[in-house]
């Protein structure tokens, strides 16, 4: 649609050329959001995107009968490094229903019992870390050590692959490759045309080549080891068959399906759990609800081992990780398209494959969240409260077909490591933070860090 189109739908269309995109493109749109309302084209050099947040769009949007996952110019940036791994295939390439179907078992219920144990164990070298830092009242750099943990815990439980993260005080080279290639993909979208970026390019392509080399690494561990896993998502990729056509999975796919799930599958979950701890840090009527609840189950146990069906019951923290996402959805944005021409509210002209982009923190602060939408209440996520909502106000996930595979695997990693932390120590704000968030395609609070005690009996 050309302005005039825009205009006559009500759709305000704002140019940033002059500004840039900043170093915050998500916020700054959540910025023109609260001036503009919640719909909006950010023009940036003459490229146009259309953003909504608004409930009555979102859940049209929703609708998989007339909208499908975007590969947006973000998404198509990503996959340069990823290309048709699950969460950056086109709708319609045979590899992604190939390896969605081959590879749902391994997100299935029954899956996250076997990767509880390694959840633990890699939960466990987080605490003997932080146990430390206890000891010493040093400052933990939360989003740091969550990462640490994250990717220690996809790389063990998806591939039996040891990251070894705790043992560097620096990050895993892999994940700075990573928040580089991510980096680039959404400086990218704000380039000026004729602008010079071979350098910025070069750089991006030996990162790039570094991950697909680690990757290999990863594969070809496996492989030596002469171990027929099978019931692990590389174990599923090298040897399963498609369940109605006994298709597999090519080794090109593979590899691009490793990267996906070594980046997928912890740099969203370590905001999420990052978050979380931000507010509870910053909320000590919640922090101790939640204390409640893992005493009700841990008591004074030293160290507790969590079993599988202990953290399904600690529903209140997850109600915590639940309004972390609705605030910080890690993932903020996601992308649906129109199958047909068709109008958007009865009045946006949207053209056949014509991409709009869902801002899920503006989504998450709409109306339906009362009038205080900005302070931080898990009691928003009661079963009764999410009864009476609509589905389609909390999308921290996505939505439809494209949604996250990994979801009740972040949530039971995250859900865990919260409630062993919350009974295991006192959490300082030394250095009485100050919220900021970075974004490197996904979101994290900014340099938070905390000191820990241990908790004594009184506390
Ligand atoms: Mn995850 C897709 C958010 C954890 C693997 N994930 C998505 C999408 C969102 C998302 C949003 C949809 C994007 C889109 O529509 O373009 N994911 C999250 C969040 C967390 C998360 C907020 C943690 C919190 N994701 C995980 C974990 C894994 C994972 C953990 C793997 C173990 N996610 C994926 C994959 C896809 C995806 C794979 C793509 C699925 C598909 O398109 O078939």
């Amino acid at each position: 649609p050309d302005d005039s189109a825009y205009a006559a739908a009500g759709v305000p269309v704002v140019d940033v050329t002059t500004t840039g995109l900043g170093p915050g493109p998500l916020q700054q749109i959540m910025g023109l959001m609260r001036e503009h309302g919640p719909q909006l084209v950010r023009r940036v050099h003459g490229r146009d995107a259309l953003f909504v947040s608004d409930l009555d769009l979102v859940t049209e949007l929703a609708d998989e009968s007339r909208f499908a996952k975007s590969i947006g110019p973000a998404l198509r940036n990503v996959r340069e490094f990823a290309a048709d791994g699950l969460f950056t295939a086109y709708n319609d390439e045979p590899n992604w229903a190939r390896a969605h179907d081959i590879l749902m078992p391994a997100f299935a219920l029954g899956s996250m019992r076997t990767y509880h144990p390694v959840m633990y164990k890699v939960a466990r070298r987080l605490v003997e870390s932080w146990d430390l830092a206890a000891g010493d009242g040093s400052p933990v750099d939360v989003p740091g050590d969550m990462t640490r943990m994250t990717l220690d815990t996809i790389g063990l439980a998806g591939f039996g692959y040891d990251f070894a993260s705790f043992e560097s005080s620096e990050p895993h080279p892999f994940v700075e490759a990573m928040v580089r290639c991510l980096e680039w993909s959404m400086k990218r979208l704000a380039r000026v045309p004729g602008g010079d970026y071979e350098a910025a390019d070069a750089a991006f392509r030996a990162d790039a080549d570094y991950l697909a080399q680690v990757v290999d690494d990863v594969i070809s561990a496996r492989v030596e080891s002469g171990e027929r896993h099978t019931d692990d998502l590389l174990g599923l990729m090298l040897t399963a068959q498609h369940p109605r056509d006994g298709s597999t999975l090519d080794t090109a796919n593979i590899r691009n399906q490793v990267i996906t799930f070594l980046i997928a599958g912890h740099e969203t979950t370590s905001g999420a759990m990052s978050f979380a701890m931000y507010y509870l840090a910053k909320n000590p009527a919640v922090l101790d609800l939640v204390r409640r609840e893992v005493d009700a189950l841990w008591g004074d146990t030293t160290d507790p081992e969590p079993d599988f069906d202990e953290v399904g019951r600690l529903t209140y923290t997850r109600q915590v990780l639940n309004e972390a996402l609705r605030l910080w959805p890690t993932a903020a944005a996601f992308s649906r398209e129109a199958r047909e021409d068709t109008l958007l509210g009865g009045r946006i002209p949207l053209r056949a494959g014509q991409g709009v982009t869902v801002l899920a923190p503006m989504l998450h602060r709409e109306p339906v969240w009362g009038d205080n939408p900005e302070r931080f209440d898990p009691n928003r996520f009661t079963p009764e409260a999410e009864a009476a909502r609509s589905p389609h106000a909390f999308k921290p996930f996505g939505t439809g077909e494209r949604a996250c595979i990994g979801r009740q695997f972040a949530l039971h990693e995250a859900t865990m490591l919260l409630a062993m932390l919350v009974h295991r120590y006192r959490l300082v704000d030394h250095a009485d933070y100050e919220l900021s968030v970075k974004e490197t395609l996904t979101l994290k609070p900014d340099g938070f860090t905390l000191t820990l005690a241990p908790r004594t009996p009184a506390d």
